[in-house]
């Protein structure tokens, strides 16, 4: 984990035509596909979800297909977005690694550890890297400054991640573990350029759900980490904050308009978890296009996706054992080695 951090590419469209299938037309394949049909360079040849009538609504607006089944149109992409409901992520991507498929997996990877193994071999196998995942942190404009601020001030002594979710529908820790705070997770991985090595879980639950998740991980360069997660809090908010050899940065409060009245200052938080990274979903879309054109997958690998999820997995144990849990990862293979995070 050595690699400087990833500027942000901003303008360049991918050339020639890269003909994408898109699989899954929920809220984050949609929100793909459009980026993808708004880059020159770029189409979304298929849409896949057995939901017939979002499927083709999609379709419609976008001009292309659409097809129940994802499998059905793999073979006529240049490359994949997969964005269905994670226990079908490890299908697709398997099947484009497969046959060398440049693929865009949304987060988590897999929701099994051993799915994202599978992943990682099969990867390994053919000798160089075709997958990314979601994790889009690492293209968010606030989250780079932080980055890039590190590189002049030495080693990461701590991270801290705040994740304030604003979910009414209670989840089990170990769902909110693998499908939220595995972004912190990669955040805390990526900006620290090192592996959390322990994690030790403390939830607070309240009227007998969970409402907060706090995360306490040892790095393996000695440094430490904390995520706090809170389920429903008033509004939705990400930040992070680095303690560093040299300095400390913080991660630059979001844009936001300031009220004056009635004597106070005020600004609103908004409720979704979207819009804050609209411009962060296209930044990435238009880089891993960018990518396929360069023949080279650059973005968070993989190799992230395992070590996010194996993180995820012993926070889930330390919630049942009390203590702090081994994070477990096999040695990182070379196509992984100089990736970003
Ligand atoms: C979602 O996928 C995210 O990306 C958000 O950051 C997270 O807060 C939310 O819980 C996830 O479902």
């Amino acid at each position: 984990m050595t690699a400087a951090p990833q500027e942000i590419e901003r303008g360049s469209d991918a050339r020639p035509t890269s003909r994408v299938g898109v699989i899954g037309v929920g809220g984050m394949g949609a929100c793909h596909a459009r980026n993808i049909a708004d880059i020159a360079g770029a189409e979304v040849t298929w849409v896949a979800d057995p939901d017939a009538a979002a499927g083709q609504a999609l379709a419609n607006e976008l001009g292309t297909r659409w097809v129940a089944d994802g499998n059905e149109m793999i073979d006529d992409c240049d490359a994949l977005v997969v964005a269905c409901p994670e226990e079908y992520h490890s299908g697709y991507v398997l099947a484009a690694v497969d046959r060398g498929l440049p693929v865009l997996c949304e987060k988590p990877l897999t929701v099994e550890l051993a799915e994202a193994r599978a992943i990682v071999d099969a990867e390994t196998a053919r000798g160089a890297r075709v997958v990314q995942v979601g994790f889009m942190r690492q293209y968010d404009e606030r989250h780079v400054q932080v980055a890039n601020a590190l590189t002049s001030l030495g080693e990461v002594n701590h991270v801290r991640c705040i994740h304030r979710n604003t979910k009414s529908t209670p989840r089990p820790v170990l769902e909110i573990l693998v499908t939220s705070m595995v972004h912190d997770i990669h955040t805390v991985r990526w900006l620290s350029q090192s592996e959390i090595v322990s994690v030790s879980t403390s939830t607070v639950h309240r009227d007998g759900v969970p409402r907060m998740v706090v995360l306490s991980c040892r790095l393996d360069n000695g440094g430490v980490a904390s995520i706090e997660f809170d389920e429903a809090a008033t509004g939705y908010e990400v930040s992070v904050e680095v303690s560093a050899q040299d300095g400390n940065v913080l991660a630059a409060e979001p844009h936001r308009a300031l009220i004056r009245n009635r004597g106070a200052v005020s600004s609103k938080i908004g409720d979704d978890w979207f819009s804050p990274f609209l411009d962060t979903y296209r930044i990435e879309m238009r880089d891993w296009l960018a990518s396929i054109v360069a023949g080279e997958a650059r973005g968070p690998s993989a190799w992230d996706g395992l070590a996010a999820q194996s993180v995820a997995t012993a926070a889930a144990a330390s919630e049942i054992s009390g203590h702090s849990e081994a994070v477990t990862l096999p040695d990182r293979p070379a196509i992984y080695q100089g990736d970003h995070s």
